[in-house]
């Protein structure tokens, strides 16, 4: 049996109830959502950085990174904008892995996901620290498209999806949170969908 195939090699994000989160419809299409215009990447320059408060910093090009443990996450997609896909199949790096490398050091509370033109997003580190947090550059099966974040997307699956930058390019480990893009302009800054908190008040 290939042992590619075997399910324990599949990290099932856990399944809260109910499976739709409140507000939510479930589709079976992939719509594309950013702020912006798709950037232009080229694998031969691409890097990706961890820094800040960590033991060891790194600058991985691709063809190092693709050298990292790979692990797989089944998980659901859910939108801010209400609409939910369930079943996907992500292939990657996992976060975990990717901390236990760098030493994340106990002053360490928040991390900033920086991508391809400015665009940041915020997470705590807890959240970031989720077993099915993945660096993912696949998605059932495929390389991803640059449309939904070719070479490299973090994917959160239990936050509203933009935190699950597209292009990312550097974690910055932090003792501070820095709110990122959609945060600064109206969205939530924890992003729960059961919770529904999908908007901030101020
Ligand atoms: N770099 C970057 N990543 C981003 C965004 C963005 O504007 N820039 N938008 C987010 C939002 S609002 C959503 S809903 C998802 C959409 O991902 P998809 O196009 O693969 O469905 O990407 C997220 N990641
Ligand atoms: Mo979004």
């Amino acid at each position: 049996m290939n042992p590619e195939s075997k399910p324990a090699d599949i990290v099932e994000s856990p399944r809260q109830e109910p499976r739709l989160p409140p507000g939510q419809v479930k589709t079976d299409k992939w719509p594309v959502l950013h702020y912006g215009s798709v950037p232009a990447v080229d694998l031969k320059t691409w890097d990706l950085t961890v820094d800040g408060l960590v033991e060891h910093s790194f600058k991985w090009n691709w063809e190092e990174f693709q050298k990292l443990p790979r692990r797989k996450v089944h998980s659901d997609i859910h939108c801010v904008t209400r609409w939910s896909r369930y079943d996907n199949l992500w292939d990657g790096v996992a976060i975990r892995d990717v901390m236990a490398l760098a030493g994340v050091r106990s002053e360490a509370r928040f991390v900033i996901i920086h991508a391809e033109q400015g665009f940041t997003t915020n997470l705590p580190l807890s959240e970031m620290a989720q077993d099915d947090v993945l660096l993912a550059d696949k998605h059932d099966g495929e390389a991803l498209t640059p449309d939904h974040g070719w070479p490299l997307r973090l994917v959160v699956p239990r936050r509203y999806f933009w935190k699950s930058a597209k292009w990312v390019r550097r974690l910055e480990f932090s003792d501070r949170d820095a709110p990122g893009f959609w945060e600064r302009n109206g969205y939530h800054n924890e992003a729960d969908p059961w919770r529904e908190e999908r908007f901030s008040d101020w």
